[in-house]
C-alpha cells in the first residue's frame, strides 16, 4: 500500500523526507555537541537562519532595485534596499552590491569589472596565507589573468612590504588584491594602499575573514584605502552564507553591478538577501562589538594557550580571529591532525604553512579560529581548557604516530561534549 499523500503547504521537513530530515538532524547534534574551530564558520542566530529559508526562495529578481526584469518585484526591492542601506552604514561607504552568491564570485566579478583577460595583477601567494581565489593555477582567477604573487618576509612571516613594492614597480600590475584566509597578522592596508597608487593601480581587498571584526571596530577598515572591497558574509560577520561588494567610489560601484548581473551571476538568491539583512541589522547593535572584542581576546588565549604547550604558530601569534600552528617541529602532519582532533569533537582544517614541505593534501599546519565558539558564548576559561585539549591531542598524536591516541581522544571527547552541552544553540531545532 502506497503511504498517504503529504499536505504540501503543511507537512513539516521530518513527515515529508524523514531521510533529508534525518541527516540534518545529524548535522545538528555534530554542531551541538562539538567544538567548531574552522576559522572561516560561525553560527547565525535564529533569525538568521528563518530569513534563510523564507518564502523568498519562491522569487525570481533578475535586475536591481527598481529595475527588474520580473513583475512582484517590491518586496524583494525592499529586502535587497535594507540589506544595501544597513550593510553601507556598517562599513562606512556608499556603495554595496549584495547580491554575489560567495565570496569567490564577488571576486570574479570585480576582476570582471575592472581587468581584461590576460591583465597581470598582485596578490598573496595562497600557501603563505592567501586564497584559491586570488589567482591559484587551477581558478579562473589563476587561468584566464596573468598573477603574481608577493609572500612573506621568512624571519617574521609578516607581508614583505618591501618585496611587493619591487613587484609592483617590476609589473605594473593593473591591481593589487591584499586579503586571505589564512594570513593572522592585521594588514597594512596603508601601506599597500600607497604602493598601488604609485604605480596607478586598483586596490582591492578581499576581507572575508575579517569583515565581522572590522564592523566590531577591533580591526583597521579597508576602505579607507581600498578602490574596491570584497566579503563574504558568513564569517566573522556572522550573516547568512554568500558574497558581498563594496566601494567608496561610485564609478566603480556602476560596474561592479554590471559585472555581477548581467555579467556573471543570474537571479539573487533573495531569501539570502533577506537572511544578509537580518545579519547586518545584528552587527549594527552595539553588542556585536562585544562579540568582535571577544573573539580577539579569545584567539589570543587559544594562541598562548598552543604555545604554552609548545606548539609554534606562524608569526609567532595572532591580531585576529585565527591562529596557523606550524607542526612541523613536532613531526605530524596537518591531515592526521585534523582527523585525531575531529575524533576528539573538536573541528579545524589542514592548512599549509610557509615553505610547507608537505603537500596541500597533507600539510604541515592547521588552522584553528575561534568565531563560532565565541558567539556560543565561550571565554577565556572554555578557550583556555579548549586550547589544552589541542595540545593533549597533537601530542597523543606525536607519541603515537598518525592513528593518534585512541585513549586521549576518547577522553577529550567525552570533555568536550560536556563543555559544549553548557552552551546549547538553537533550542527550537
Ligand atoms: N573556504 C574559506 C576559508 O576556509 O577560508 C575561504 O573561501
Amino acid at each position: 500500500m502506497s503511504p498517504p499523500p503529504v499536505d504540501f503547504f503543511e507537512a513539516s521537513l521530518g513527515t515529508s523526507d524523514s531521510a533529508v530530515s534525518s541527516v540534518l538532524r545529524k548535522e545538528f547534534v555534530r554542531q551541538e555537541e562539538g567544538v567548531e574551530l574552522i576559522a572561516s564558520e560561525n553560527i547565525v542566530s535564529r533569525a538568521v537562519l528563518e530569513a534563510a529559508s523564507c518564502v523568498l526562495t519562491n522569487k525570481y529578481a533578475e535586475g536591481y532595485i527598481g529595475r527588474r526584469y520580473y513583475g512582484g518585484c517590491e518586496p524583494s526591492d525592499d529586502i535587497e534596499r535594507l540589506a544595501i542601506e544597513r550593510v553601507t552604514r556598517l562599513f562606512n561607504c556608499p556603495f554595496a552590491n549584495v547580491q554575489p552568491h560567495s565570496g569567490a564570485q564577488a571576486n570574479q566579478a570585480v576582476f570582471f569589472a575592472l581587468l581584461r583577460p590576460g591583465d597581470t595583477y598582485l596578490s598573496l601567494a595562497l600557501d603563505e596565507g592567501g586564497h584559491l581565489s586570488h589567482g591559484a593555477p587551477v581558478n579562473i582567477s589563476g587561468k584566464w589573468f596573468n598573477p603574481i604573487h608577493y609572500g612573506l618576509d621568512k624571519t617574521s612571516q609578516r607581508i614583505d612590504y618591501d618585496a611587493l613594492a619591487s613587484l609592483a614597480a617590476e609589473h605594473k600590475p593593473k591591481l593589487i588584491l591584499a586579503g586571505g584566509s589564512a594570513y593572522p597578522r592585521i594588514i597594512d592596508f596603508a601601506r599597500i594602499g600607497s604602493i598601488a597608487k604609485d604605480c596607478g593601480a586598483y586596490f582591492m581587498v578581499d576581507m572575508a575573514h575579517i569583515a565581522g571584526l572590522v564592523a566590531g571596530k577591533v580591526h583597521p577598515s579597508p576602505l579607507e584605502h581600498a578602490d574596491v572591497v570584497t566579503s563574504t558574509t558568513h564569517k566573522t560577520l556572522r550573516s547568512a552564507r554568500g558574497g558581498l561588494i563594496l566601494s567608496k567610489d561610485e564609478g566603480i560601484g556602476k560596474k561592479i553591478n554590471s559585472s555581477v548581473f548581467p555579467g556573471l551571476q543570474g537571479g539573487p538568491l533573495m531569501h539570502l538577501i533577506a537572511a544578509k539583512a537580518v545579519g547586518f541589522g545584528e552587527a549594527l547593535r552595539p553588542e556585536f562589538a562585544d562579540y568582535a572584542r571577544a573573539i580577539i581576546d579569545n584567539a589570543q588565549c587559544l594562541a598562548q594557550t598552543l604555545l604554552s604547550g609548545g606548539y609554534r604558530l606562524v608569526s609567532g601569534g595572532t591580531d585576529t580571529h585565527l591562529v596557523l600552528v606550524d607542526l612541523s617541529a613536532k613531526q605530524i602532519n596537518g591531515k592526521d591532525s585534523e582527523e585525531s582532533l575531529e575524533r576528539a569533537a573538536i573541528t579545524c582544517n589542514k592548512n599549509s604553512i610557509p615553505q610547507d614541505l608537505q603537500p596541500p593534501q597533507t600539510t604541515s599546519g592547521i588552522r584553528l579560529g575561534v568565531p563560532a565558539v565565541t558567539t556560543r558564548g565561550m571565554g577565556l576559561a572554555e578557550i583556555g581548557f579548549i586550547g589544552e585539549q589541542i595540545v593533549k591531542v597533537l601530542d597523543g598524536l606525536a607519541s603515537h604516530g598518525s592513528a593518534g591516541n585512541g585513549d586521549i581522544e576518547k577522553e577529550v571527547r567525552a570533555d568536550i561534549i560536556k563543555l559544549c552541552k553548557r552552551f546549547p544553540l538553537y533550542r527550537h531545532l
